[in-house]
């Protein structure tokens, strides 16, 4: 039995010195970005588009203009014959603010179609909308990262912090030497949950109802801030009468959490001055993941937080632009500037940056995983664009997703890798990497970066942006730039009173500033801190959501007794496309966390094979018996090919998140 998790054995590249000119990270970087490298020049490398033979499945490398025609002309046609929504689009939240915005304008432009979305809807799209019904924003931190440390306590709900933004551990760490307390909440006790003072753990998919019984005994504890409450927000009356019913007891016997423990961290909430909560996706990825995060909002809302310096709500990112990329135009919903497609106002603004008609622009498409159900079906997209993302492998029941691609008439992949994506689709068109390319990001933190090219591509690779003007310019449109900058000029004006506004955010600045913060309108300053005197919405005030618990769209029974849930490690990134490739990191495949009570049980021993089985799918890998688990609850990584064969394609009603972080499962040996 091995009691430690073998991914904590990397170490974190570790830079000390406090480095301005990347105040979040410090210059630090984890042993992923340390690797990163490793790909440039491997034999992984793609550098030829390449074309499939459906007849005989063989590849065969191309001319860039050969594929490129090839690809507008079967678009064309397939437009022709079915109508504009026939093509569909899928991008990704690792693509820069440019990539992003160019992907929203291929789709809407070019190819006017409606049907476009991207991988953060799988990503912190729970706490987008959760943050955008409370505070009329969603701008994931609110705060700068390193205002942890000034907090007095952090409560993590649903992170591993320490393997997944590991340079931001450090505040964690500098939080409890300053005196601060941290509160992990998670099934499993993670690296993360070994730096807590206070540490919870819930059966999967009940956070909901444990920030309901907190919020039930700070208010019998008299310690809601009732004068903030009046003069910040409405809505807490119904609040106030719903959390009523959740006394520790119940919370208990719902979530497994001691009654005791529950006292314990609203105790050290009801008497601290700063309280900062910081959802990531434990808590989000759940087909009630929105009401969990606003059930935590209001937590930190009934205490007085939001606003007060170094304190209230925040969502952890996910990718490199987890947050740019939500704002720019590749969201189903969305018009750059974070504007709503709905919106008569939005339209006409982003039309005209366009010179088009304003109703040229389509209306609202499908969110991924709607998209990707329909593909191939006869009312759904019939070719596929995928830009940054290996669905094949992390959408959640990727069986299903890999039969819909097969129904597909066309499916194109860009990538500089061939994932298992590329590996099904027709046409792959290499693409440069990261380094080899100029483009801005938004942290985290709103604050909009700027990455410039460090080496030069390898032949044959084009970069997103020359593709995509390629195949505009086939499409029978006007040139498009493929410079960045340019593009970002463009960006700018689009965004003009959007909520995230980034027209007075120009490269020059980003580069004299350090990077900038949204929203920053002509003119202004930017601002690393919101709330301070208002929220976003018209009246200036928070809104208190009345949520209740609604329970896993699959809750455990007879023939799956267990709750499943999945994440990450410290050595893979994502689908692993790239991590996966490169030989610094190890990389000893998938595995299955369970305790050793439920090993015993099984009859399993650590590095045994075991099969995991749920109603879609099942796979086999090695037992990894630990002891930091919850006996009734088993955890796979998703970062090879068979988590989610396993996982729930259940969707959040207002997030249209999957259910990545729960189901019920069997294991055997
Ligand atoms: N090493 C590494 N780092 C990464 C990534 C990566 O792939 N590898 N990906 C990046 C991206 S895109 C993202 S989104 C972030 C994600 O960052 P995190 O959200 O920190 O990562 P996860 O491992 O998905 O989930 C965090 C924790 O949630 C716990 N959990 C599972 N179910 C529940 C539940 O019901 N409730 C609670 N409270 N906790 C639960 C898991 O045990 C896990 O420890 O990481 C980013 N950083
Ligand atoms: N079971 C389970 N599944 C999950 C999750 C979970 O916690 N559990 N988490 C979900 C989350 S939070 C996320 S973010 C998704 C992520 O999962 P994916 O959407 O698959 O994201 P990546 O693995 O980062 O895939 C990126 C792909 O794009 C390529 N790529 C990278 N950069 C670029 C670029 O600039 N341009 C182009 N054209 N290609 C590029 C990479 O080589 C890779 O093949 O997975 C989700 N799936
Ligand atoms: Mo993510």
């Amino acid at each position: 039995m091995t009691l430690s998790r073998r991914g904590t054995r990397l170490e974190v590249g570790a830079r000390s010195q406090r480095n301005k000119h990347s105040p979040a990270n410090e210059g630090a970087l984890c042993r992923k970005g340390w690797a990163a490298a490793g790909l440039r020049g491997s034999r992984e490398r793609l550098t030829s588009p390449m074309v499939r033979d459906r007849a005989t499945g063989e590849w065969s490398a191309v001319e860039w203009d050969q594929a490129l025609d090839m690809v507008a002309a079967r678009l064309a046609e397939l437009r022709a014959t079915h109508g504009a929504d026939a093509n569909a689009v899928f991008g990704g939240g690792g693509l820069t603010n440019e990539k992003a915005y160019q992907l929203g304008k291929l789709a809407r432009v070019a190819l006017g179609t409606s049907q476009i979305d991207y991988n953060g809807r799988w990503c912190m799209s729970s706490a987008a909308s959760a943050g955008n019904q409370a505070f009329g924003v969603d701008r994931g931190l609110p705060f700068p990262l390193a205002d942890i440390e000034q907090t007095d306590v952090c409560v993590l709900v649903g992170s591993n912090l320490a393997e997944t933004m590991p340079p931001a551990a450090r505040h964690l760490d500098r939080l409890r030497e300053n005196g601060g307390k941290v509160v992990v909440i998670d099934p499993r006790l993670t690296p993360t949950g070994e730096r807590a003072d206070l540490f919870l753990q819930p059966v999967p998919g009940t956070d909901l109802p444990l920030a309901l019984g907190i919020l039930h005994l700070l208010d019998a504890a008299g310690a809601v801030d009732e004068h903030y409450v009046a003069e910040r927000t409405t809505g807490f009356d119904d609040v106030r009468r719903s959390v009523a019913a959740w006394w520790p007891e119940m919370v208990e016997r719902v979530s497994g959490v001691e009654a005791g423990r529950l006292r314990e961290l609203a105790g050290l909430l009801a008497s601290a001055e700063k309280v900062m909560i910081l959802t990531a996706r434990g808590a989000e990825q759940h087909a009630q993941g929105t009401a969990t995060v606003l059930a935590w909002i209001n937590v930190a809302l009934a205490l007085g937080m939001p606003g007060r310096p170094y304190a209230g709500y925040g969502c952890l990112t996910g990718q490199g632009n987890g947050q740019g990329g939500r704002e720019h135009g590749q969201k189903a919903d969305q018009l750059p500037g974070y504007r709503s497609i709905d919106d008569p106002e939005a339209r006409a603004h982003v039309a005209a940056v366009w010179g088009i008609d304003p109703d040229a622009i389509p209306g609202k498409g499908r969110s991924a995983s709607e998209l990707l159900d329909a593909l191939g079906t006869p009312e759904g997209p019939k070719s596929l664009l995928v830009f940054g993302s290996n669905v094949v492998v992390s959408a959640p029941n990727a069986g299903h997703v890999a039969s819909r691609l097969a129904g597909l008439d066309l499916l194109v992949v860009a990538d500089m890798v061939m994932s298992e994506t590329a590996a099904l689709a027709d046409v792959v068109l290499p693409v440069t990497q990261w380094a080899e390319e100029t483009g801005t990001m938004t942290n985290l933190e709103g604050r909009v970066i700027l990455r410039t090219q460090a080496v030069d591509p390898p032949a044959g690779v084009r970069s997103d942006l020359e593709v995509i003007a390629g195949l505009a310019a086939r499409l029978g449109g006007p040139r498009w730039p493929t410079d960045p900058e340019e593009i970002f000029e463009e960006l700018r004006a689009a965004s003009r009173g959007g909520r995230a506004d980034y027209s007075g955010i120009s490269y020059d600045r980003i580069r004299a500033e350090d990077g900038v913060f949204w929203p920053c309108p002509d003119g202004s300053g930017g601002a690393p801190r919101l709330f301070a005197d208002s929220f976003f919405h018209p009246d200036g005030l928070a809104r208190f959501i009345d949520v209740d618990h609604r329970g896993a769209a699959e809750e455990p029974n007879d023939d799956y007794p267990l709750h499943l849930t999945t994440g990450r490690i410290l050595a893979q990134y994502q689908s692993g496309a790239q991590t996966r490739r490169i030989k610094d990191l190890p990389d000893d495949g998938a595995f299955v966390e369970m305790h050793p009570l439920l090993a015993d049980r099984v009859g399993a021993h650590d590095g045994d094979p075991v099969v995991v089985r749920t109603p879609r799918g099942e796979m086999k890998a090695p037992a990894r018996v630990v002891t930091t688990i919850r006996p009734d609850t088993i955890f796979v990584p998703f970062h090879w090919v068979g988590a989610n064969k396993l996982t729930n394609d259940a969707l959040d009603p207002s997030s249209r998140m999957p259910e990545f972080k729960v189901c019920a499962a069997a294991v055997s040996a």
